[in-house]
């Protein structure tokens, strides 16, 4: 059986996890708490970092990037990338786009802020510590500019790249789900982002991140709901 060790709020994860099921490849699902880097991972992936893919003939595969261009180059039967060559080059260039830029300066933050840091103190036995509330207010304005952008690309395309869905979609809608996940979307202010994230809340591949929690914070109340 093919297997993903992940995380469930780790958008890298989320990118492969929708990615597999879009392609509808199999796979279990074994969760990681990688910051308490145990060997169950670590010898998987030395860096101990999620996701980790490890396929059907046994090949271990980590990096979000190199795992879907590898997923789309051993099952091209749905394809991922668009067929033509200057969609293809925007679709990487928005993967990278939320991948470092998106990830460093909100989805990562706010992750950490609100989960890992308390998970991860836990974990060494020290006393639990709060998310960093200014930090998050920062995070929040800078989200602002992110969306004003991703508002631009969809008021003028069908989907993030061009016409069709690709792995920029699947890329940005894994960050902005885990976003989403603690209501830190003002979304009566982007309508048309909104729309675009309710198609792809729609599609069954994001059915599987309506049911995944974290200890001790539960989901805004929108967060299973294709219509918010
Ligand atoms: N470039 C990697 C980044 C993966 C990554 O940073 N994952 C985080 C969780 S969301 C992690 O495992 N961090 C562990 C660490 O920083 O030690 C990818 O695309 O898969």
């Amino acid at each position: 059986m093919r297997v993903l060790h992940y995380y469930p709020l780790c958008p890298y994860s989320r990118k492969v996890r929708l990615c597999l099921a879009e392609k509808k490849l199999d796979f279990s699902q074994e969760i990681e708490n990688f910051w308490e880097k145990k060997p169950e991972l670590t010898n998987l992936n030395p860096l101990g970092h999620v996701p980790v893919l490890v396929d059907l003939n046994g090949s271990i595969l980590t990096d979000s990037t190199a795992i879907v261009e590898y997923l789309e180059e051993a099952y091209p039967d749905r394809k991922l990338y668009p067929e033509e060559l200057l969609a293809r080059a925007e679709t990487r260039r928005l993967m990278a786009w939320f991948d470092t830029r998106f990830a460093q300066e909100v989805s990562l933050v706010i992750l950490w802020e609100k989960v890992i840091k308390r998970m991860a103190a836990k974990s060494m036995g020290q006393s639990s510590v709060g998310p960093d509330s200014n930090l998050i207010r920062h995070t929040k304005t800078i989200m602002t500019n992110h969306l004003e952008y991703l508002a631009w690309l969809v008021d003028r395309r069908n989907w993030l790249a061009g016409d069709h869905f690709t792995l920029a979609d699947v890329t940005a809608a894994a960050h902005i789900s885990v976003v989403d996940y603690f209501g830190d979307i003002n979304w009566e202010k982007f309508e048309s982002v909104k729309n675009w994230f309710m198609r792809i809340k729609s599609r069954p591949s994001y059915r599987g991140f309506f049911t995944d929690r974290v200890p001790a914070i539960a989901p805004a109340s929108h967060y299973a709901e294709l219509d918010f």
